[in-house]
């Protein structure tokens, strides 16, 4: 009989993801992804000043910090017909991409890496070895001997303290690693420089969003951050000047140390662009508008569709096609839970149906999580950047189509490979690389349309709730680090009468639905080789790709104030 793998928590991500997966013939034969942590916003908003849902959205996510802000915004400015001056869209852009470029690192150097990376063999590496290994690939500073050979001991420090920190809990040794140990003690060297990095960049947000996580300048109609070149008080043109420099040191850090170690860890691991390809359906809504008038589909990061893994064709997106299923996840509908139901009209109300604890499976023959399963066309889709750097390849993006072609041709692949585990995250790094350069224009167009004289940075209109209209409905859509992310709203009377978000996660980590259908994850694992069952690094290696974000995905709470579960301490 098949034996079955339970990994829960997953760890290195956020929130609580349970993967639950049969193994037979030394591969995963069927998978189910639950999300098992249960929160909440949808109803919270319920009622209150649409012009607050920004700064309780944002509360979904500690770590796509800012995307819920902005999907908030943006799907008021929709109901109320609202059109954001150009600063605060540039503004926007700029808080927005740089939550890209730090996201990304984060994840690959500190949520992925070390799927890849066996630290106990860095311990083996020769730095000279090393520090000729850097040179060969990048004109990165920190690469001389003593620097490799400081590394390795303050592994080894950690190791010897019985603490190991972040290197405690792995699969170290496993025989799926591949690196050798130069390359393994060089990535590590990497992880300490992306955490120092990841610290530098993020004043970005400090400096245009007064804070992170959670920004505070937002607001619906633009953003609260004044621009002024001549007051102290105002984005001026010295903080234009530190911007511009912030967005440097981003994009130096992608491209001298996030892609060239992409380019040398992955030729390693080639068999893994034939591995963790899942649904083979793509959606991106697109995002970043290069102009300012509403409607405009000149955007930088281009809306489509790519169905069945074809890249011959790009297909349109239609947010009215998009629907959640509560078949298998644990909510009620009015309708029956075998109705597919549109966001706009969307409803949340849980009723958990599963064993309960502790207890060693799910009953995956029936409702197995609190995240709901989004379809379009009912069908469904991966999001993210993967999707999103094959819809701009497939539409002819002139960057995307460059540095595609330059990570397929290093690696020697064609595109059938993105299809894949290695094709998720290459596409990820491809990504941040082209968010990071492209910061460099935006700062440009703001520092010269405030050169210009164009001090405005609030549409100045529909702020108050006696000009709008007694209903309204309206929708806003991100681009976010982990995919496509949706709010929809509607408004009553001046207050929030129903408030629904469909998040990256939501897509990716989906149960099945009405028709069986199973999710991105859930997919993407079935045929994963495993090594060594006991230890199933392979199911993290292709999870991780997607960089899982369960704090998103389940974004809902009892509202009505019934104790969920205690938690006592002693
Ligand atoms: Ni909490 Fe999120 C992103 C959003 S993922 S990380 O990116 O929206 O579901
Ligand atoms: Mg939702």
């Amino acid at each position: 009989m098949a034996e079955r793998l339970v990994l829960d928590p997953v760890t290195r991500i956020e929130g609580h993801l349970r993967i639950e997966a049969s193994v037979g013939d030394g591969q995963v034969t069927e998978a189910w992804a639950s999300g098992t942590m249960f929160r909440g916003m949808e109803l919270v908003l319920q009622g209150r000043d649409p012009r607050d849902a920004w700064l309780f959205t944002q509360r979904i996510c500690g770590v796509c910090t800012t995307v819920h802000a902005l999907a908030s915004v943006r799907a008021v400015e929709d109901a109320l017909g609202i059109t954001i001056p150009p600063n605060a869209r540039l503004i926007r852009h700029l808080i927005a991409a740089a939550q890209n470029v730090h996201d990304h690192v984060i994840h690959f150097y500190i949520l992925h890496a070390l799927d890849w990376v066996d630290v106990s063999s860095a311990l083996a590496a020769d730095p000279e070895a090393t520090a000729a290994l850097s040179r060969s690939i990048t004109d990165w500073d920190r690469s001389g001997v003593e620097h490799f050979a400081a590394v390795q001991q303050r592994v080894q420090k950690l190791v010897d303290s019985g603490q190991p920190g972040f290197l405690g809990s792995a699969y170290w040794g496993h025989p799926a690693y591949r690196l050798p140990p130069e390359a393994n003690l060089l990535a590590v060297s990497h992880y300490l420089d992306a955490l120092e990095f990841q610290r530098r960049y993020i004043r970005l947000h400090a400096i245009l969003g007064a804070k992170n996580p959670h920004i505070q300048t937002l607001l619906v109609g633009g953003v609260a951050h004044p621009v002024d070149p001549n007051s102290q008080n105002a984005l001026n043109a010295d903080e234009l000047g530190f911007i511009a420099s912030l967005a440097q040191d981003g994009l130096d850090f992608v491209r001298r140390v996030y892609i060239p170690d992409l380019l040398l860890v992955a030729p390693f691991y080639k068999e893994w662009a034939g591995i963790g390809a899942g649904v083979g359906n793509y959606l991106s809504y697109g995002d970043f508008a290069l102009e300012d008038f509403v409607g405009s589909d000149s955007v930088f990061l281009p809306a489509g569709r790519i169905v069945n893994r074809d890249l011959s064709q790009v297909l349109p997106v239609d947010m009215g096609q998009v629907s959640e299923y509560v078949t298998r996840s644990w909510y009620d509908y009015a309708e029956g839970d075998a109705a597919a139901v549109h966001p706009s009209v969307g409803e949340t109300r849980p009723h958990y149906t599963g064993p309960e604890a502790p207890y060693s499976y799910l009953n995956v023959d029936e409702k197995y999580s609190w995240i709901k399963a989004p379809r379009y066309e009912d069908v469904p889709y991966e999001v993210g950047p993967l999707a999103r750097m094959l819809v701009a390849y497939a539409s002819g993006h002139q960057r995307v189509r460059e540095l595609v072609d330059l990570v397929l041709s290093t690696l020697e692949v064609g595109p059938e490979a993105l299809f894949s585990t290695l094709g998720r995250t290459a596409a990820r790094g491809i990504e941040a690389l082209l968010m990071a350069e492209k910061m460099g224009d935006w700062v440009n167009e703001l520092a010269a349309n405030v050169g210009a004289g164009d001090l405005r940075i609030h549409a100045g209109s529909q702020w108050d709730p006696s000009t709008w209209p007694k209903e309204a409905v309206g929708f806003g859509s991100h681009e976010a680090p982990r995919g496509a992310l949706g709010h929809w709203v509607r408004i009553a009377d001046g207050k929030i009468a129903n408030y629904q978000c469909v998040v990256p996660t939501t897509w990716n980590a989906s149960p099945r639905d009405a028709q069986g259908q199973p999710g991105p994850y859930e997919l993407s694992l079935v045929g994963t080789p495993l090594a060594d069952p006991e230890r199933p690094l392979e199911i993290l290696r292709t999870i991780h790709s997607f960089d899982p974000c369960l704090a998103c995905a389940v974004h809902l709470l009892d509202a009505t104030g019934k104790v969920v579960a205690k938690v006592t301490t002693q």
